[in-house]
């Protein structure tokens, strides 16, 4: 196998990202050289359409792969050769693997959520899952719940289309009455009734902090997945384990879906606990 990759990320504001950190720290430990550069929009003056352009500029450069984030996930599939089954059933890609000259498209945020869940809430029961948020954090993970075998889950959003539309095409790929939409105003019924929550809206990030439902709703019953990762520590996580609820943060899906882009861009084994242990200080 080669011993050198040049790796980058496209999205937009993305300066904060600690892609290059985790990819580059991960390589370092494995005596790989592995450059990983941010390609903004932003920076670029670009919209959004220019993934495409972009994506072959990276290829003829000698990338051998990227990763892909807001807001070109769903944008970048019609210029791919080849997708993977879980960025098919989704309809969005975060890892762009160029291999002789074609580029496949894989989703790892719908496989290092369901890693990190199965590694942090091992014995979570799944028969009744309540999600907040169907943007397309929401999308990935709700795949990601349903395929670890959660037999239903109701997704609500501030939006209510796109939670019906969310709820819709999972029904369409996993089997008709697997999922649902709701409105934010049933979740104390809906909650009730809950094995847990998991919860993909942006509410608790440090440009929207607070929790994203009334406190009151949470009970001991209930286990908690977050999704949000900075903080590690969001308030609602605070308030679940308050209550006693099992919790488990967004670290892991963001370190997970990184080792899992970093094996297909290398071929390689990354040490996926290691990647995790470096979120915390960064
Ligand atoms: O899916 C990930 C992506 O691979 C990298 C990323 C980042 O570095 O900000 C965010 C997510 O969209």
């Amino acid at each position: 196998p080669q011993d050198s990759y040049l790796i980058g990320l496209i999205g937009s504001g993305i300066g904060p990202s600690l892609s290059p950190a985790l990819h580059e720290r991960e390589a370092d430990r494995q005596g790989l050289r592995y450059l990983y550069r941010l390609i903004d929009l932003d920076t670029l003056g670009a919209a959004p359409e220019a993934v495409g352009d972009l994506l072959r500029a990276a290829r003829d450069l000698g990338f051998d792969g990227l990763n892909i984030t807001h807001p070109c996930k769903q944008l970048v599939g019609e210029h791919l050769d080849a997708l993977a089954p879980q960025a098919e059933a989704l309809g969005a890609v975060n890892t762009v693997v160029f291999s002789d000259g074609r580029a496949i498209g894989h989703n790892t945020d719908v496989t290092g959520f369901a890693a990190s869940f199965a590694r942090g809430l091992p014995d979570a029961p799944l028969e009744r899952v309540v999600q907040l948020g169907a943007g397309g954090a929401g999308a990935a993970v709700a795949h990601a719940t349903l395929t670890l075998g959660a037999g239903h889950i109701t997704v609500t959003d501030a939006l209510p289309d796109r939670a019906a539309d969310l709820a819709a095409s999972l029904n369409r790929h996993f089997g008709a009455g697997r999922a649902a939409a709701a409105t934010p105003d049933r979740l104390a019924e809906l909650l009730a009734g809950a094995d847990g929550i998991v919860h993909a809206t942006p509410t608790g990030m440090a440009a929207h902090p607070g929790l994203p439902l009334p406190a009151g709703l949470l009970h001991p019953g209930l286990w908690v997945a977050e999704v949000v990762y900075r903080p590690l520590e969001t308030e609602l996580l605070r308030a679940a384990r308050a209550v006693g609820c099992a919790t488990l943060d967004g670290g892991g899906m963001a370190a997970f879906q990184a080792a899992d882009a970093f094996r297909l861009f290398t071929g390689r084994e990354p040490d996926a606990g290691r990647m995790l242990a470096d979120i915390a200080p960064l």
